[in-house]
């Protein structure tokens, strides 16, 4: 067709694209952000090496040495772009209660009036590159597709990582097929001349979500979240609108197998917070005393789980790569991620070693004693001494810094991740970050228990958004970030979804809390984590299988000593008590923030979580 656009810019559209109601639409984004080009992305490697190429050019990238890391890159952003902006994210549905007391919301006429003159002429001297992606397995019934606009070839490159992008996705569209429309500008127009910055971005922010039409607009940013707009914006808030009105769930959950030596398997679907160790978890080898057993990854971030005829619930991931968090990562925490990490990956604010490698903090705690680098240059490009760190507390790589890889490159990938069926859940885990008061795992005695115990998680934040850490804030199924609508009708969504795999008859996956973070009196960790949350895990499995162990107390069941495997681990009944006690005290504050929550989320908040919240109260008062 190569329709002329308003500024005599030719569409140039592929033969294959035939979709009538994209090519207008790429027509009127065009004509908004008014680029100097349009790039309609296939997917190649040919097409991915020359973007590479051409961010190294434009010093956005710098090509690491590749006998150390081949055909990886560096990226350093600008240093006021580093997060996720949960201030500035919006839920634009047309009545403000749908979006709910924990997004922000603006009607979406004001908002579209808002963002009108900020888009209009953003892309200005720059390429437009079409982004074609599949949120799932091509062609997958759990899949769907998205088409992002994006004027950052960094975002280009990085979605092919992170999802299946590429000219075949045309096919599954086809003439008239559906899709979810995301146009993403860094807000950095060049003018006539104008030199180019390594990291274009703008102050002003919007990543902004229209439930009802389906649509992401994001403006300002080229970070990650804010940016790829696969991830969070689709896959989790966009995403979580679907299901509410089609029946299924999108959630901040990795998914994983774990096949005993008898050669089962299960998959569990477990939920924490961003950088709380999901991507650890998902790759998890398991230690001494547990021999024969394996874990392997489908997912490390997101799941797309959907009711089955016979009530099971099947999930896929619907990526197709990790944006994991660099710092804290080694050979010790997570042996399989580092060696997914050893060619092929785009890392962002990590530091850069004199050697054209990357180092992070933690890359050195694998082996006891190891010496840190002697120089470095760190996240801002300035130079970086043990010294240095020690006078000034400068981080080498930022606390957010990430890396973007394939799945296939992970060794502990599992057989089934990119099976369109997705695979049969058995349990949920949601785990929040808490240096007190949150046993080590409690099993809900029901399904109505569970979902109350996910409600009314609670964790303490970290460096994924900008913003304060460490301060513990409800963040329910955590999702608080991601929910595309009212979380209480979120909550009703799944009480109502658990009653309707109940009356089929079907055996309802266990749900379970967990807490890898509480802290002794001296202030550090006391359960070791990582690879030892195997034993906890066995424990789960155990009791899906119908072990009688644990034993019942007020807020459910967790296990005794002795029902979990110490075999190659020295842990004192002490120490386990420290993690797993509950402190009456404690816990009546505690539920007093449960009640906030219910207060902030009255609003179709389901009676069930009210009653269950009393039953708690009465059992700890006795
Ligand atoms: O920056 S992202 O939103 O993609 C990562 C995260 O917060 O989990
Ligand atoms: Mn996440």
């Amino acid at each position: 067709m190569n329709a002329p656009t308003m500024q005599g810019l030719t569409l140039n559209e592929p033969k294959y694209v035939k979709n009538a109601k994209l090519i207008a639409w790429v027509a009127e984004m065009a004509a908004l952000t008014q680029p100097k080009d349009i790039y309609w992305c296939d997917g190649s490697e040919e097409e991915y090496a020359r973007l590479c190429q051409q961010l190294v050019d434009a010093g956005t990238f710098q090509k690491l040495n590749p006998a150390k890391r081949p055909n990886s890159f560096l990226a350093q952003s600008d240093p006021s772009d580093v997060a996720r902006v949960e201030d500035r994210t919006y839920i634009c549905s047309e009545k403000k209660e749908d979006a709910g007391p924990t997004n922000n919301w603006m009607a979406p006429a004001e908002m579209r009036a808002t963002l009108a003159p900020l888009f209009k002429g953003s892309m200005k001297g720059r390429t437009m590159y079409v982004v074609p992606f599949s949120m799932g397995p091509l062609g997958s019934p759990i899949a769907h597709i998205g088409i992002e606009l994006s004027d950052s070839p960094y975002v280009a490159v990085n979605m092919r990582t992170m999802t299946r992008m590429g000219a075949a996705v045309y096919d599954v569209l086809g003439v008239d097929g559906d899709f979810v429309p995301c146009v993403h500008t860094v807000g950095a127009p060049l003018e006539a001349g104008q030199a180019d910055v390594k990291w274009p971005c703008n102050k002003t922010k919007y990543i902004v979500h229209y439930p009802e039409t389906r649509e992401i607009w994001s403006y300002g940013s080229g970070y990650g979240g804010n940016a790829l707009l696969g991830k969070k914006c689709f896959a989790l808030r966009i995403a979580s609108t679907m299901g509410r009105d089609q029946g299924w769930l999108a959630e901040h959950m990795l998914i994983l197998g774990v096949t005993n030596p008898q050669g089962k398997k299960y998959h569990v679907a477990a939920a924490f917070p961003s950088a709380c160790g999901k991507t650890n978890f998902s790759m998890l080898v398991p230690p001494t005393g547990f021999e024969g057993w394996k874990v392997t990854t489908i997912g490390d971030d997101i799941a797309w789980i959907k009711p089955q005829a016979d009530g099971s619930l099947r999930a896929i991931n619907p990526e197709a790569g990790y944006f994991g968090v660099a710092p804290g990562t080694n050979y010790k925490t997570n042996p399989n991620c580092m060696r997914s990490l050893d060619k092929n990956v785009i890392f962002t604010n990590v530091a850069l070693t004199d050697d054209g490698d990357v180092w992070w903090e933690g890359m050195e705690d694998d082996v006891a004693g190891k010496a840190l680098p002697a120089h470095l240059i760190d996240w801002q490009g300035k130079d970086w001494t043990p010294q240095i760190a020690k006078e000034t507390g400068a981080k080498a790589a930022h606390p957010n810094a990430r890396f973007t890889v394939a799945a296939i490159n992970n060794p502990a990938l599992d057989e089934a991740w990119d099976d369109p069926k997705g695979v049969k859940i058995d349990a949920f885990i949601f785990g929040g970050r808490r240096s007190t008061t949150v046993p080590l795992v409690t099993e809900a005695r029901n399904w109505t228990e569970g979902v109350y115990m996910a409600a009314t998680m609670g964790s303490e934040t970290t460096a994924a958004a900008a913003g304060q850490q460490g301060v513990v804030r409800r963040d329910p199924f955590a999702m608080l970030p991601f929910m595309g609508y009212n979380m209480a009708d979120y909550f009703q969504h799944w009480l109502k979804l658990g009653q309707k795999l109940e009356a089929s008859g079907a055996t309802l996956p266990k749900i379970y809390t967990t807490n890898w973070f509480r802290k002794g009196a001296d202030g550090k960790f006391v359960w070791p984590g990582y690879g030892e949350n195997m034993r906890v895990l066995k424990w789960m499995i155990d009791r899906i299988e119908g072990a009688n162990t644990g034993s019942e107390h007020i807020f459910g069941v967790s296990p005794a000593y002795a029902d979990i495997n110490w075999t190659g681990l020295d842990f004192t009944p002490a120490q386990f008590d420290t993690v797993t006690s509950i402190d009456r005290a404690a816990w009546l504050k505690e539920l007093d923030l449960h009640t906030e929550l219910f207060q902030q989320l009255a609003y179709h908040l389901p009676a069930e979580l009210v009653q269950t919240k009393e039953k708690l109260a009465a059992g700890l008062a006795a």
